[in-house]
């Protein structure tokens, strides 16, 4: 099992993000390509980029058809283990969302902090972006601003009304310097990994070749996913529904006791 060196653990902490070495083999990757077949064939009315709750087979409130493939990534052992060196031994599943970009039309994701969507205290999730599709320049790969993570304090966000972004918020204009962007290139089985504060966003797909990734959420089991603080909303031009979120405990404790895994399974 690939673990990460004291190196990693340092650069993760102290760029916000992260490719590591671990990486799936050609017969996974084919598997999740499988899958993303099936999925947006089940799910014709949206749009590939906002395949949200796709390792949930069945539709709950937020209305995907997913595929247990999905959820086998999320349970996997080798990305658990990564995760845990950087969030802690307590390791909560709590979101998976594919962004699957066409090529030709595939959206932009304007620059945002994931934690400003997202109903924990403390805030902390470590994502696991995995390539499904080579993503490059081209296809719109993810984008990041090393370092933006450091202060741990949500930027203001201000809303887009654009019907071609796939989240409709995105941090306000000043509070970063798009300069500093860097390109998160992935082979296809390749991963990346990123903190809740960092602002990231992508470009969209300027090529004939589709980009798609998967993006499975972990928090520490420290924090709370306080399902109240945030009610189902259009906010992200789709829809997001914490309230039935299930969560699942892949190792170690929940250390708050107050977060629920009885909903929505
Ligand atoms: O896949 C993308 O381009 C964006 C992904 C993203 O915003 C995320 O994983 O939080």
């Amino acid at each position: 099992m690939v673990s990460l060196t004291r190196n990693e653990i340092e650069l993760y902490s102290r760029e916000g993000f992260l490719i590591p070495r671990y990486r799936l083999e050609e017969q996974r990757v084919a598997e999740l390509r499988d899958a993303l077949d099936r999925v947006i064939k089940a799910n014709p009315g949206v749009r590939p980029e906002q395949l949200v709750s796709a390792h949930i087979k069945t539709p709950a409130s937020e209305g995907v058809t997913g595929d247990d493939v999905f959820m086998d990534l999320a349970r996997e052992e080798g990305l658990i283990e990564i995760v845990s060196q950087l969030i802690g031994p307590d390791v909560i599943l709590w979101g998976c969302q594919v962004f699957c970009k066409p090529g030709g039309d595939g959206m932009e994701v304007p620059w945002h902090q994931d934690g400003h969507y997202w109903p924990i205290r403390p805030l902390a999730t470590c994502t696991a972006w995995i390539a499904i599709d080579d993503s490059m320049v081209d296809n719109g790969c993810l984008r990041v601003i090393p370092r933006s993570h450091h202060q741990r304090e949500l930027f203001e966000h201000c809303k887009e009304d654009r019907t071609d972004i796939v989240l409709n918020q995105r941090v306000a204009d000043g509070q970063f310097d798009p300069a500093a962007a860097v390109d998160v290139e992935l082979q296809a089985g390749q991963v990346s990994l990123h903190d809740a504060y960092l602002v990231h966003g992508s470009n969209p797909n300027q090529s004939t070749r589709r980009r798609a990734g998967i993006a499975i959420r972990y928090m520490p089991g420290s924090s709370h996913f306080k399902r109240e603080l945030l009610t189902p909303s259009a906010d992200v031009s789709y829809t997001i529904d914490f309230s039935e979120r299930p969560l699942w405990l892949l190792r170690g404790k929940d250390r708050t006791g107050r977060n629920d895994f009885s909903v929505g399974h």
